[in-house]
């Protein structure tokens, strides 16, 4: 058994166990200036602080033969799967569909939609297309971890609050046990994040267990990936 220290406790890693790094929207319209974060009238910047830790937990990942997946938030081209209440809320200067510095925002494809290249995923390692904030709603998802019999996700991305929240929750509801690694996981909003992590862990761990990257990396040192998931 190994164990990653974690709040509110432990997080037990039974070797048999099928855990997953799942990496949540790092892609270029979240942390890139011309994008729909910064549509939306947030400072970019501070997100990118955490590509060297998520990149840390990739390669160890890789190293160790573990599945990694990773989402993009992102439409259609025509729109038929993004809701006029998304597209026209808060009014913003650019909506979801309008051209941008970066190609049309939010679309699937367009060079803002891309995963930023130091991330930049593997052949065989899968990207989720997701039109919602949480990844399994109108995804496969579900169908693709219970193919790959996983049990456990660790994750990472951003925005904090917003979809790596909101599919925490939803794996959560799911019986998945997440653990949120707070040093790879930023927010626009520094207290935001705080929140999320205090709300994560509390009770118990109502929704799941935190922990810092170094934890998460100490505790993968003692588990070996089943063979199943070797690749
Ligand atoms: C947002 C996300 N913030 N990936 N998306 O709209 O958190």
């Amino acid at each position: 058994m190994a164990v990653i220290a974690a709040q509110p406790y432990d997080y037990p890693l039974p070797m048999e166990t099928g855990v997953a790094l799942m990496i949540i929207d790092m892609q270029r319209d979240f942390l890139e200036p011309g994008g729909f974060g910064a549509a939306l009238g947030n400072e970019v910047s501070r997100l990118q602080a955490i590509v060297p830790t998520v990149q840390q937990l990739q390669n160890t990942f890789r190293d160790r033969g573990g599945l990694i997946l990773q989402t993009v938030e992102g439409h259609r081209p025509d729109l038929t799967d993004c809701p006029p209440s998304k597209r026209l809320r808060g009014n913003p200067r650019l909506k979801i569909g309008d051209p941008g510095p970066m190609g049309r925002i939010l679309i699937l494809g367009e060079p803002g939609n891309q995963i930023i290249p130091e991330l930049a995923p593997q052949p065989g390692e899968p990207v989720i297309a997701k039109p919602g904030k949480g990844a399994f709603y109108n995804t496969n998802l579900e169908f693709l971890l219970k193919t790959h019999q996983i049990t456990h996700l660790i994750v990472a991305g951003v925005t904090t609050e917003v979809c790596v929240q909101t599919t925490l929750r939803e794996a959560n509801d799911r019986g998945y046990d997440c653990l949120l690694v707070e040093d790879a996981t930023e927010s626009y909003f520094p207290e935001f994040k705080q929140a999320t992590l205090d709300m994560v862990r509390a009770q118990g761990g109502i929704v799941g267990w935190t922990a810092t990257a170094h934890q998460v990396l100490a505790g993968l040192a003692q588990w070996q990936a089943p063979p199943r998931f070797s690749r």
